[in-house]
């Protein structure tokens, strides 16, 4: 009797629990029966709805720059794809409208690792907090001038160097079909890219994909193809 008690009790304290509704913890129902008769198996049901990534970031939809939403989410950068003709990509974001800009990644397509973490403290990442902005911006060194410029996400909206696309899960991806030869780097990028053109990614993750040497306005170029360097955010 004493069991059996305990477990009506439990089974009311848990009916319909509701989480409270902070954005950035899950949310739902846990439903358990009211009673639970002695020797019957339990029917226990889950409803929750796990925070996407509208609920946790603002995404710009004209420059791509995140503005964090909530506190204590765990950000982790990983560069998926670098890939330049010629000459080293670089790779830099900050945090913090005014932060200084951190180099994460210097190379080639051969430098990428592309499942390491490259931000935080032994590559784990780091804490960002609500009202934080995070930009992104990559340049290349095998072309002198201009072409050389900058790319991102903390240029004027009109600038010809924000040459860049920002993706969340679902969204129509860009045509990154690669230029002279580079498809290793297409290829690896077609993981995120499903048989609809549409970009696949887990729920708390944003995607980028940068044109190192186009401008805007050269779209139709062959070689404006947005993989010069792909760079992939996940928070937790
Ligand atoms: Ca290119």
């Amino acid at each position: 009797m004493k069991i059996k008690s305990y477990i009506t009790l439990l089974a009311t304290a848990l009916f319909s629990l509701t989480v409270a509704a902070n954005d950035e913890i899950p949310t739902g129902k846990l439903i358990v029966p009211d009673s639970v008769g002695w020797g019957s198996k339990t029917q226990v049901e889950w409803d929750i709805d796990y925070p996407d990534i509208s609920d946790i970031v603002d995404i710009d939809e004209e420059d791509g720059s995140i503005e964090i939403s909530v506190d204590g989410l765990r950000m982790m950068i990983r560069v998926k794809a670098a890939e330049m003709t010629r000459g080293d990509i670089y790779v830099e974001y900050r945090v913090g409208a005014n932060g200084s800009w951190q180099r994460i990644f210097q190379g080639v397509s051969s430098d990428v690792q592309p499942e390491k973490v490259l931000n935080g403290p032994n590559s784990t990442g780091e804490v960002v907090n609500s009202n934080t902005r995070i930009d992104f911006r990559i340049k290349q060194d095998g072309y002198t001038g201009s072409r050389a410029n900058w790319r991102a996400t903390n240029l004027d909206k009109n600038s010809k160097y924000l040459t860049l696309v920002a993706c969340i899960d679902g969204d129509e991806a860009p045509d990154v079909t690669g230029h002279s030869g580079q498809g290793d780097a297409a290829d690896f990028i077609k993981k995120f890219i499903d048989e609809d053109g549409n970009v696949t990614l887990g729920r708390r993750e944003v995607i980028y994909f940068f044109e190192a040497y186009g401008y805007i306005g050269e779209e139709n170029n062959s070689y404006y193809d947005l993989q010069d360097a792909v760079i992939l955010v996940t928070f937790e």
